[in-house]
Protein backbone atom coordinates (compact mmCIF):
# COMPACT_ATOMS: atom_id res chain seq x y z
CA UNK A 1 0.00 0.00 0.00
CA UNK A 2 1.46 3.66 -0.87
CA UNK A 3 0.92 6.71 1.29
CA UNK A 4 -0.18 9.38 -1.34
CA UNK A 5 -0.74 12.76 -0.62
CA UNK A 6 -3.22 15.01 -2.47
CA UNK A 7 -3.16 18.66 -2.29
CA UNK A 8 -6.97 20.69 -2.25
CA UNK A 9 -7.32 23.88 -3.72
CA UNK A 10 -10.94 25.86 -3.60
CA UNK A 11 -11.38 29.34 -4.17
CA UNK A 12 -14.75 29.88 -5.85
CA UNK A 13 -18.62 29.17 -4.09
CA UNK A 14 -18.81 27.85 -0.87
CA UNK A 15 -15.10 26.58 -0.19
CA UNK A 16 -15.11 24.99 2.82
CA UNK A 17 -18.39 22.78 1.62
CA UNK A 18 -16.28 22.14 -1.40
CA UNK A 19 -13.35 21.06 0.79
CA UNK A 20 -15.50 19.07 3.21
CA UNK A 21 -17.19 17.12 -0.31
CA UNK A 22 -13.57 16.13 -1.71
CA UNK A 23 -12.63 15.00 1.94
CA UNK A 24 -15.73 12.31 1.78
CA UNK A 25 -14.51 11.64 -1.86
CA UNK A 26 -11.26 10.67 -0.81
CA UNK A 27 -12.34 8.91 2.35
CA UNK A 28 -14.04 6.19 0.06
CA UNK A 29 -11.16 6.48 -2.09
CA UNK A 30 -8.38 5.03 0.59
CA UNK A 31 -7.97 1.79 1.06
CA UNK A 32 -6.27 3.08 4.85
CA UNK A 33 -7.57 5.78 7.76
CA UNK A 34 -7.10 9.09 5.77
CA UNK A 35 -4.61 11.96 7.57
CA UNK A 36 -5.99 15.70 6.94
CA UNK A 37 -4.19 18.80 7.31
CA UNK A 38 -5.83 22.17 8.88
CA UNK A 39 -7.39 24.25 6.60
CA UNK A 40 -5.28 27.13 5.49
CA UNK A 41 -5.96 30.32 4.13
CA UNK A 42 -3.97 31.60 1.47
CA UNK A 43 -2.86 34.12 -1.13
CA UNK A 44 -3.89 33.58 -4.64
CA UNK A 45 -0.65 32.74 -6.94
CA UNK A 46 -1.30 33.13 -10.40
CA UNK A 47 -4.33 34.25 -11.92
CA UNK A 48 -6.46 32.95 -9.34
CA UNK A 49 -8.12 36.34 -7.84
CA UNK A 50 -9.84 35.06 -5.11
CA UNK A 51 -8.43 34.01 -1.77
CA UNK A 52 -8.19 30.15 -1.47
CA UNK A 53 -8.67 27.56 1.18
CA UNK A 54 -5.48 24.99 0.70
CA UNK A 55 -5.32 21.74 2.47
CA UNK A 56 -3.44 18.18 2.27
CA UNK A 57 -4.75 14.50 2.62
CA UNK A 58 -3.12 11.80 2.94
CA UNK A 59 -4.37 8.48 1.71
CA UNK A 60 -3.45 5.10 0.98
CA UNK A 61 -3.88 3.14 -1.86
CA UNK A 62 -1.98 0.26 -4.36
CA UNK A 63 -3.52 0.68 -7.73
CA UNK A 64 -2.11 2.63 -10.53
CA UNK A 65 -1.42 6.39 -10.13
CA UNK A 66 -3.15 7.26 -13.77
CA UNK A 67 -6.17 5.11 -12.37
CA UNK A 68 -6.22 7.67 -9.50
CA UNK A 69 -5.66 10.66 -11.26
CA UNK A 70 -8.87 9.40 -13.42
CA UNK A 71 -10.86 9.20 -10.12
CA UNK A 72 -9.61 12.52 -9.00
CA UNK A 73 -10.53 14.01 -12.43
CA UNK A 74 -13.89 12.77 -12.78
CA UNK A 75 -14.72 14.36 -8.96
CA UNK A 76 -13.95 17.67 -10.26
CA UNK A 77 -16.21 17.16 -12.72
CA UNK A 78 -19.00 15.99 -10.74
CA UNK A 79 -18.57 19.01 -9.01
CA UNK A 80 -18.82 21.20 -11.48
CA UNK A 81 -15.59 21.83 -12.60
CA UNK A 82 -15.08 23.19 -15.80
CA UNK A 83 -13.19 20.79 -17.56
CA UNK A 84 -10.28 22.90 -19.51
CA UNK A 85 -10.46 25.68 -17.15
CA UNK A 86 -8.33 29.07 -17.66
CA UNK A 87 -4.60 28.15 -16.22
CA UNK A 88 -3.80 28.82 -12.77
CA UNK A 89 -7.59 30.90 -12.81
CA UNK A 90 -9.79 30.95 -9.95
CA UNK A 91 -11.83 26.81 -9.36
CA UNK A 92 -14.03 25.67 -7.82
CA UNK A 93 -11.90 22.54 -6.41
CA UNK A 94 -8.32 21.12 -7.33
CA UNK A 95 -7.53 17.78 -6.22
CA UNK A 96 -3.42 17.55 -7.17
CA UNK A 97 -1.34 14.08 -6.62
CA UNK A 98 1.60 15.34 -4.77
CA UNK A 99 3.39 12.11 -4.14
CA UNK A 100 2.79 8.70 -4.18
CA UNK A 101 5.23 6.55 -2.67
CA UNK A 102 8.92 6.83 -3.90
CA UNK A 103 7.33 6.47 -7.51
CA UNK A 104 8.86 9.33 -9.70
CA UNK A 105 6.84 9.47 -13.04
CA UNK A 106 7.24 11.99 -16.25
CA UNK A 107 5.31 11.89 -18.87
CA UNK A 108 2.75 13.54 -20.41
CA UNK A 109 -0.20 12.76 -18.65
CA UNK A 110 1.45 12.96 -15.44
CA UNK A 111 4.49 13.90 -13.41
CA UNK A 112 5.12 12.89 -9.73
CA UNK A 113 6.46 14.40 -7.66
CA UNK A 114 4.17 16.86 -8.72
CA UNK A 115 6.37 19.41 -10.85
CA UNK A 116 5.64 22.54 -8.65
CA UNK A 117 5.03 21.49 -5.42
CA UNK A 118 8.37 22.50 -4.26
CA UNK A 119 7.88 26.42 -5.06
CA UNK A 120 4.47 26.42 -3.06
CA UNK A 121 3.93 26.99 0.48
CA UNK A 122 0.24 26.56 -0.07
CA UNK A 123 0.89 23.07 -0.99
CA UNK A 124 4.06 22.32 1.22
CA UNK A 125 2.67 24.33 5.10
CA UNK A 126 -0.37 21.32 4.54
CA UNK A 127 1.61 18.38 3.53
CA UNK A 128 4.48 18.55 6.78
CA UNK A 129 1.03 18.17 9.10
CA UNK A 130 0.13 14.56 7.00
CA UNK A 131 3.68 13.44 6.17
CA UNK A 132 6.49 14.99 7.93
CA UNK A 133 9.01 12.67 7.59
CA UNK A 134 8.58 12.34 3.60
CA UNK A 135 11.81 12.77 1.60
CA UNK A 136 11.65 14.20 -2.09
CA UNK A 137 12.55 10.60 -3.98
CA UNK A 138 13.99 13.26 -6.96
CA UNK A 139 15.77 16.12 -4.96
CA UNK A 140 16.40 13.82 -1.80
CA UNK A 141 15.03 16.60 0.36
CA UNK A 142 13.02 16.60 3.27
CA UNK A 143 9.58 18.49 3.23
CA UNK A 144 10.85 20.72 5.61
CA UNK A 145 13.71 21.72 3.75
CA UNK A 146 11.59 22.62 0.82
CA UNK A 147 9.45 25.07 3.28
CA UNK A 148 12.45 26.71 4.37
CA UNK A 149 13.27 26.62 0.64
CA UNK A 150 10.85 27.73 -0.88
CA UNK A 151 9.24 31.35 -1.86
CA UNK A 152 7.02 33.18 0.42
CA UNK A 153 3.93 34.13 0.37
CA UNK A 154 0.60 35.71 2.30
CA UNK A 155 -0.64 31.87 4.43
CA UNK A 156 -1.79 31.80 7.76
CA UNK A 157 -3.64 28.54 9.24
CA UNK A 158 -7.24 28.52 10.30
CA UNK A 159 -8.41 26.61 13.16
CA UNK A 160 -11.76 26.14 10.83
CA UNK A 161 -13.03 22.22 11.69
CA UNK A 162 -13.88 20.26 8.59
N1 LIG B 1 -3.70 26.84 -7.34
C1 LIG B 1 -3.39 27.23 -8.55
C2 LIG B 1 -2.95 28.59 -8.85
N2 LIG B 1 -2.75 29.41 -7.72
N3 LIG B 1 -2.85 29.82 -5.42
C3 LIG B 1 -3.11 29.38 -4.19
N4 LIG B 1 -2.92 30.19 -3.15
N5 LIG B 1 -3.59 28.12 -3.94
C4 LIG B 1 -3.81 27.24 -4.96
O1 LIG B 1 -4.26 26.08 -4.72
C5 LIG B 1 -3.53 27.66 -6.28
C6 LIG B 1 -3.03 28.98 -6.48
C7 LIG B 1 -3.47 26.30 -9.67
O2 LIG B 1 -3.93 25.08 -9.35
MG1 LIG C 1 -5.02 20.37 -10.77
MG1 LIG D 1 -3.29 22.84 -8.86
Amino acid sequence: MEEIVIALGSNLGDRLEMLKKADSFLNELSKGQISKSSIWETEPIGDARYTFYNAAVKIYHDTDPLQILKELKNFEIDCGREVKPVKWGPRIIDLDIICYGNLVIDNETLIIPHPEYQNRLFVLKPMVEVHENWIDPRSSKSVKTLIDEAPDMDIKKTEIRW
